[in-house]
């Protein structure tokens, strides 16, 4: 399986977090011609985004899709749970981190320069980060992982987005923004004590430094 993949992608570092946790190896590799937008990239996603899954020549886009593919090809250790209930539940918590957090911090990133930095947008922002938290305390377990005692699909989104959270809050003089979740606090320092989370999380912190050092 070839990943095409950027380590700072939230969407791609849930793959990446997936395919660890299952010990499936990979080959990941930064889109060719040189970026997302280019028209070899294009060939192998027309949406022009980053992940993309390529499985011996079958070419699956969008990270939700690529995460049920990977889970129906490979179906142990199972990242899914067989209870119809908790699957709901697993899933509902992938969507507050795929829809509602990252939404948010997607509106944050967009205003990280201070020089450019419209106050009303963040302010909006904020307000939606901080509902979409209050949203995710009431569903997660309260445990080391999302769900219960083991690894999910829903850590595997969550983990990249409750990163950014932390990251960005600073730049934005929060630095405390799961402060008023403390049961996502407390996921969220306990989950780092797995290995696998803890590799992706060293990875998207190489990621952002490394993108704030060039400036881009
Ligand atoms: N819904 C997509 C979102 C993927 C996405 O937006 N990826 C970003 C990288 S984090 C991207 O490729 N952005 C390209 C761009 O907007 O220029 C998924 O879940 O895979």
């Amino acid at each position: 399986m070839k990943l095409y993949n950027a380590n700072l992608s939230p969407y791609a570092s849930r793959v990446r977090l997936q395919l660890y946790a299952k010990g499936l190896s990979a080959e990941f590799v930064p889109p060719p011609g040189g970026g997302i937008h280019t028209p070899e990239f294009a060939k192998i996603n027309p949406l022009e985004r980053i992940p993309a899954l390529d499985d011996g020549g079958f070419i699956v886009p969008e990270s939700g899709a690529i995460v049920e593919y990977i889970e129906d090809t490979h179906p142990t250790p199972a990242l899914r749970p067989a209870d119809a209930k908790e699957r709901a539940r697993m899933r509902v918590l992938y969507d507050i981190a795929d829809h509602y957090i990252l939404g948010a911090l997607l509106k944050l990133f967009n205003q990280a320069n201070p020089a450019t930095r419209d106050a009303k947008i963040v302010d909006g922002a904020l307000t939606d980060l901080a509902k979409s938290l209050k949203g995710l305390e009431h569903y997660i377990s309260g445990g080391k992982y999302a769900l219960g005692s083991t690894l999910t699909l829903a850590d595997c989104a969550l983990v990249p987005a409750l990163f950014f959270v932390s990251a960005l809050g600073p730049l934005f003089g929060q630095s405390d923004l799961m402060g008023a979740t403390p049961k996502v606090k407390a996921y969220f320092a306990a989950v780092q004590s797995d290995a696998n989370v803890a590799k992706i999380l060293k990875e998207l912190g190489e990621a952002l430094a490394e993108r704030v050092k060039s400036g881009r």
